[in-house]
């Protein structure tokens, strides 16, 4: 194992930059190391040389005298990060329980991970590493957990830092100040138990029968939010069967090196309900309580012939799950852990678990400070829908240096809708999908609501440019609006992936302690605007088909988002941070119904909310906290994305204070660099109210827009 790499991060043990490329085809993104010959055959493109921190060669751009020459510099700079399928790629990253994941998973099944990913990957953990007590977080910004420490302290032994890398001696006493991976939560306990570093005794049970139930009972898997669906189906099946790796020498080291008490002596039965303080953002119901006592119970006594057919199903599921998705699966956590499986189930030759393997290289996103697996396997339409929408409405689409980089992005959100359905639709508990757009790419093959909803909305937009020659047809624009006019849910709001099948009560036996909200699909303002405004401007188009129930739709949506709006007057953000981003959301909904500022009392108390929000240096600034408290809570210093929106929120509303806006554009202004670029900030997404996740492309897209 590589021993030079207790050396610091500058250290040329690492890679050499400039021979990384982004591949990208049919919305695939994969990064690809060359040789030294290749790469001197193949140029880095800037969209690689900006993804990987590397300096850009491109002018300084003239002096913005108007807002809109500094939306034209932003998008100058912008449009070179095109790539050559069309859209617009990106770092997902900020969870720290997603690499681990594939690390472990690697290990378990002995494939090898190539040198070049692997030491980038160790360069990545070594750097976000926290500077105060060297441990690592839920997410990138976050405070030390057990749950971050000991999975990524793993990850870096497993990778092959020795134990007594500097790194490694400081993460290990950040551990153990909090009790030591004993006190990991369960997802923790699930990894650290198949990489047999923990005792499946201490861990409360996931029982695969779940799925042998009816339908018809509200706990069936089938009525779950699809990602928790999809995380405790590969875990069951483990679980089911106890399966694990096989000891050897640093398994053996590292159950030495992760408690504070010799691995031999912890009573596991007492560590099911262990969770560091740290780590707890929901703790455990009594609900759940008694039912792990039950479940451990049946545990003992389970029938055999039970316990298969409940494997057996587990495993036709996964199967299904990984031909629908053409092995890209849902997301990140589910591909890693179905990978797992398959290599149980039909070991490292087989050519599924080959096809696994391939298809992870989606999700690994190089960068200047390293390698790390990102959330989804990318974000190529929805952030290609949003530049698209921000360039018609600036009217910056008409202009000729623009005209190649709408043309090429229109043909991508053409080649990416969904055309068909899922096999087996039914029987893997699938809603339709034909006629939807993904957040990814087509052949990850999941329905979003949004994603679908804004896609209509730039569409149509796009088809008014006339350099466009519209490939998208009316036909396929109805089969879009068919899938959103079946989801919407009973309150008269829309989730993501599919309607709300299961009860909220269901959220008391959420296990996950570090998440919060993951049990059901709950109705979102944000995916609510979405499919509203996306209706909206259907009807605009085609105002005879299914025409009431489109305003049906509408009516029903708008009342579900004035009944949740704050007294305050914000709406709480799901997706991205977070008050300020739903609130234009709010207000954009508000506003395509004829309400604002003069004439209505819920635009009012939203302009007037995010208002008093505003900075002393005149933009917005929202901590991750906000997302964690559910309350307004400001970052230390403004950022040009919260900004951005506040703005768009309160042009949406008629703000009667122009200042107050002028502020906020002067402030997006100044924070542009000479070259038309804006610099990273904060973190700007979230999921589950705990976790946050990078979307590094905001800065350019709600910028230009506003
Ligand atoms: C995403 C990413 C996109 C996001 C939007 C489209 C922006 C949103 O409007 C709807 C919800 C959605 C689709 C979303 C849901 C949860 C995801 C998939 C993520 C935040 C990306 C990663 C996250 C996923 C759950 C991570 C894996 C972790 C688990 C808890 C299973």
């Amino acid at each position: 194992m590589l021993s030079a790499v207790d050396k610091p991060p500058s250290d040329p043990i690492y890679t050499d930059l400039n021979r990384w490329r982004l591949k990208s085809e049919d919305g695939r993104q994969v990064w690809h190391y060359l040789s030294e010959e290749e790469s001197k055959r193949k140029p880095q493109t800037l969209a690689d040389k900006y993804w990987l921190g590397l300096p850009l060669d491109v002018p300084t751009l003239p002096t913005p005298k108007t807002p809109l020459d500094v939306a034209r510099n932003g998008l100058t700079f912008y449009q070179r990060l095109q790539v050559e399928d069309g859209h617009f790629a990106g770092a997902y990253g900020g969870p720290h329980f997603l690499t681990p994941g594939y690390v472990i998973a690697m290990y378990i099944s002995g494939e090898p991970i190539p040198d070049h990913m692997r030491v980038e990957m160790i360069r990545f953990l070594i750097g976000c590493a926290r500077k105060d007590d060297g441990g690592w977080g839920i997410h990138i910004e976050g405070n030390t957990t057990v749950f971050g420490t000991a999975l990524n302290y793993v990850t870096c032994r497993l990778l092959g830092l020795d134990r007594d890398h500097p790194t490694m001696i400081r993460a290990r006493a950040a551990l153990h100040k909090y009790g030591g991976a004993a006190a990991i939560p369960s997802w923790g306990k699930f990894w650290l138990s198949v990489l047999n570093v923990y005792e499946w005794e201490g861990m409360n049970p996931v029982p695969p029968e779940l799925w042998l139930l009816p339908y018809s009972l509200p706990v069936h898997p089938g009525r779950w939010w699809i990602h928790t669906r999809m995380v405790y189906l590969p875990m069951g099946f483990i679980y089911a069967q106890r399966l694990k790796a096989e000891e050897n020498d640093l398994i053996r080291e590292l159950r030495e090196e992760l408690y504070t008490q010799p691995y031999d002596t912890i009573n596991w039965a007492q560590q099911r309900n262990n969770i560091a303080e740290v780590d707890v953002y929901y703790p455990h119901t009594t609900l759940l309580n008694v039912a792990n006592f039950f479940l451990n119970i049946y545990e003992k006594f389970a029938s055999k012939r039970l316990r298969q057919w409940a494997v057996d199903e587990s495993w036709e599921q996964l199967k299904m799950e990984d031909e629908n998705t053409f092995y890209g699966n849902l997301a990140s956590v589910n591909k890693v852990m179905n990978l797992l499986c398959t290599f149980f189930k039909e070991g490292r030759h087989s050519k599924a678990f080959k096809l696994h393997v391939d298809h992870c290289l989606d999700y690994l996103w190089m960068s200047e400070s390293g390698m790390y697996f990102n959330g989804t396997d990318g974000s190529q339409l929805w952030d290609t829908v949003w530049i698209c929408q921000a360039l018609c409405l600036t009217d910056l689409a008409k202009e000729k240096p623009y005209q190649d980089m709408v043309k090429r992005a229109y043909e991508f959100i053409d080649s990416q809708q969904i055309r068909i359905d899922p096999q087996n639709r039914e029987r893997c508990y699938r809603d339709a999908t034909k006629g939807a757009w993904p957040f990814s790419r087509r052949n990850q093959g999941y329905t979003l609501t949004d994603c679908t909803a804004e896609a209509i909305k730039g569409i149509y937009m796009l088809h008014q440019l006339d350099y466009i020659k519209p490939t998208i047809s009316n036909d396929r624009i109805e089969e879009a609006t068919d899938v959103l006019l079946r989801m919407q849910n009973s309150d008269g709001g829309f989730s993501t992936y599919e309607p709300t099948r299961g009860p909220k009560f269901l959220e008391w036996i959420n296990p996950a302690e570090v998440f919060g909200d993951i049990m059901v699909e709950y109705s979102y303002p944000e995916c609510t605007t979405a499919v509203l405004l996306g209706l909206a401007s259907f009807k605009k188009h085609n105002p005879d088909y299914r025409a009431e129930e489109i305003e049906d739709a509408i009516d029903k949506g708008i009342a579900f988002l004035k009944r949740i709006q704050r007294p305050d007057g914000g709406w709480y953000g799901c997706w991205a941070i977070c008050f300020t981003y739903a609130t234009w959301f709010g207000l954009e909904a508000l506003k395509s119904v004829g309400e604002n500022y003069a004439n209505s009392e819920h635009a009012r108390r939203a302009c007037d909310y995010l208002a008093s929000k505003q900075m002393a240096d005149g933009g917005w600034g929202e901590s991750y906290k906000s997302c964690e408290l559910q309350t307004y809570i400001h970052h230390t210093s403004s950022q040009v994305v919260n900004t951005a929106w506040a703005c768009l929120a309160l042009m949406a509303g008629d703000y009667p204070n122009v200042e107050v806006i002028r502020n906020g554009i002067r402030l997006i202004a100044k924070r542009q660099k000479p070259d038309g670029r804006w610099e990273q900030e904060g973190i700007e997404g979230v999921f589950n109210k705990n976790a946050m996740i990078a979307y590094p492309n905001y800065k350019f897209s709600f910028t230009v827009w506003a």
